[in-house]
């Protein structure tokens, strides 16, 4: 298999070390989201382990891995074409979700996060722009690039310092010993983010987002109910032990929250509770989701400088017209 074995429709992201193409394989006429990236990228964890971890897992709630090829220069993912575009575009154009979407969705997310950890995985780059919307309406994480395996006997092992800035916990920026916790401190971010439109921890100035995630007294609108506050408050709890999530059996605790009362986390993870909404799409190509910042991107393709690139199991290689 290789690049040349589907046809390029769209941009439909792009991050500091990777495109993402809506590509149609032309032999089934398959819409598939193509992660092309290069394998040389500097500070970037292993590439390779992108693939390694949607490798190992299927769940409903995480982006599935169809194939994975590569080039001398470039590794390809081709993972299902999910829709309805990122929260964040949602959050973005139509505002805050009202709290029973908030709930659905930070359930699915849960259960997704929950996986991870209890494969041993800590994510590491939970935010609004790796959250997907589907068709049917329920949610898909994305972008294992950041993602780790932990050892074995070893609950505190990372210290790297690895993520988006808005999301790290504090134990992060500190440089301190971190691991599964740090997912359940962003998951408190996100859920504040959708329940209100705008971040707990807000500044133009990066120093300033760092002493508010550090100190900052987090307030909430009027809107917000005593379940949703208190939830969130045990999210962004600073010392990791107190953190909700903190205890062994980490998924527990949150399940048995009072936000999470309604929910019955067995019919969600069968997908048997409709979702609050469904995007509106004309067809399986229909980009009305995807920032026209990528979308608008030229995607004819060029051969590489690079003559290695030639070679491999990709047929040509290539490189993009306009930015990134
Ligand atoms: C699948 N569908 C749409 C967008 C995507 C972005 C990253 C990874 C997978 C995706």
């Amino acid at each position: 298999m290789s690049i040349n074995d589907f046809e390029i429709h769209k941009v439909i992201g792009r991050g500091k070390f990777a495109k993402v193409l809506l590509c149609i394989q032309k032999s089934t006429g398959t819409a598939y989201a193509i992660k092309v990236l290069h394998k040389t990228a500097e500070d970037q964890c292993d590439p390779q382990t992108e693939s390694n971890i949607l490798r190992s897992i299927v769940h409903p709630f995480i982006v599935g891995l169809h194939y994975a090829f590569q080039s001398p220069e470039r590794l390809y993912l081709v993972m299902e074409y999910v829709n309805g575009g990122e929260l964040y575009f949602h959050i973005c154009n139509f505002g805050r979700f009202s709290e029973d979407r908030v709930r659905f969705y930070a359930a699915e997310i849960f259960l997704a996060i929950e996986c991870l950890h209890g494969k041993g995985i800590a994510y590491r780059d939970l935010k609004l722009e790796n959250i997907l919307l589907a068709k049917d309406g329920h949610v898909k994480i994305t972008d294992f690039g950041l993602s780790k395996q932990e050892e074995e006997s070893d609950d505190s092992s990372t210290v790297s310092l690895v993520g988006t800035l808005e999301y790290l916990a504090p134990e992060v920026i500190c440089g301190l010993e971190n691991s599964f916790g740090a997912d359940w401190w962003a998951f408190g971010v996100v859920i504040f983010e959708m329940l209100c439109g705008y971040h707990p921890f807000y500044s133009d100035d990066r120093e300033q987002i760092r002493y508010n995630i550090l100190h900052s007294v987090v307030e909430y609108p009027d809107h917000c109910s005593p379940e949703s506050k208190d939830i969130i408050s045990r999210f962004l709890q600073r010392n990791p032990s107190l953190r909700l999530g903190a205890s062994a059996a980490d998924g527990l605790e949150i399940r048995s929250h009072p936000f999470f009362s309604s929910i019955d986390f067995t019919k969600l993870f069968n997908k048997e509770i409709l979702p609050p909404f469904r995007p509106e799409l004309d067809n399986d190509l229909d980009v009305r989701f995807f920032d026209e910042m990528f979308t608008e991107e030229p995607t004819v393709l060029t051969p590489t400088e690079s003559a290695a690139d030639l070679g491999g199991n990709e047929v040509a290689g290539f490189s993009f017209h306009g930015k990134g």
